[in-house]
């Protein structure tokens, strides 16, 4: 295998077979860029690295167990969308699995908006992560004495309008959201594999999202996005307690409900609710605001995004363009 590493101490004394030479451009192709930024630059611990460069070690607990924690935070218009609700979820998500984040929230405030001034995007998408660090091959953190901090900062591949026009189905599925007393779903940790779980049950069914149940049989979430229902004009999301991701998406559908003198309560339900619900739609940063107009096959309401859906999702836009930190200022 050519490499230009030189730190490479060794080539490994594996017998190749004929078929390894189409393995290789396989493993070759990761290296290609993947932000969506021409020269994007990506920060870890302090300094900036090029996309081929920008690497973690393999002792690094957020990758042998998963032991770290992470916020997607968008930007718009240049300005950061709600960095000090993002800032808060991470630095709660840090204290409850006892990770002591190496910098202050200005300092880390400092870093994402360089990060982002350094890639000149005006728009666009910040992965922010904060692993364990390294340690050994035993998973006791206390072998990890230097938490690493991540900042990629990444074109946003916007859905097609269509998704917000036509809205999507979603579909329950048989892999449940974590019990609180397991690993807490409040915490966003680096540990996604129920939910990757779930994408893939969605992904099977041809489905766009996949509907998390919580243990008790009730509605908690999707796999990246809360969940809405509309039913007589009022709006309904499953508590935190539910196991639900306190989503800052979710939040301003609070503020919006409050502009336009819409309840919106929390409550537990059940999947039958979505099916008898007049709207439905789901919220996440990535995601924005988008409404669901198929659950398990039924359509919701007439099958087309609802007017209340509709009417949040505008100001929703507004919000976004019109509010934030700014990056370059
Ligand atoms: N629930 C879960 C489980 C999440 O991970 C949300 C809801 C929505 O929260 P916000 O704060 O984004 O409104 C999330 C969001 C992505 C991405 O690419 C985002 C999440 C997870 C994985 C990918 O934006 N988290």
């Amino acid at each position: 295998m050519k490499t230009t590493d030189a730190t490479v101490l060794d080539e490994p004394k594996i017998r190749r077979r004929a078929t390894d030479e189409t393995i290789e451009p396989a493993i070759e192709s990761r290296l290609r860029p993947t932000t969506g930024v021409k020269e994007a630059k990506i920060y870890i611990d302090g300094k900036f690295y090029s996309e081929a460069n920008a690497k973690v070690s393999v002792f690094d607990h957020g990758l042998l167990y998963g032991d770290g924690i992470f916020e997607g935070i968008r930007f718009y218009n240049g300005r950061v969308f709600r960095l000090e609700q993002h800032l808060e979820r991470l630095w709660n998500s840090a204290r409850s699995i006892c990770l002591t984040i190496p910098m202050t929230r200005q300092e880390m405030t400092e870093a994402l908006l360089e990060t982002i001034r350094q890639n000149h995007l005006r728009d666009g998408y910040v992965r922010l992560v904060v692993t364990r660090g390294v340690g050994n091959l035993g998973l006791n953190p206390e072998q990890c004495k230097n938490p690493s901090v991540i900042i990629i900062v990444a074109t946003i591949a916007l859905y097609h309008e269509d998704f917000y026009r036509k809205g999507l189905s979603i579909v329950t599925v048989a892999t449940r959201r974590s019990n609180p007393a397991s690993l807490n779903p409040a915490v966003k940790s680096l540990n996604y594999l129920n939910n990757v779980m779930a994408r893939i049950e969605a992904n099977l069914a041809s489905a766009d999202e996949a509907l998390m149940l919580n243990d008790a049989g009730n509605v908690a979430e999707c796999t990246a996005d809360n969940v809405f229902i509309i039913k007589h004009g009022q709006i309904f999301t499953p508590p935190i307690t539910a196991g639900a991701l306190q989503g800052i998406t979710r939040s301003v559908v609070f503020e919006i409900g409050g502009e336009f003198d819409i309840k919106v309560i929390e409550a537990d339900f059940t999947r039958h609710d979505i099916f008898v619900a007049d709207e439905c739609f789901l919220t996440g940063t990535a995601a924005e605001i988008v409404p669901v107009v198929k659950a398990d096959g039924r359509l919701i309401g007439n099958g087309k995004p609802g007017p209340i859906t509709t009417r949040i999702i505008a100001r929703f836009r507004e919000m976004t363009h019109k509010t934030g930190t700014p990056i370059f200022d």
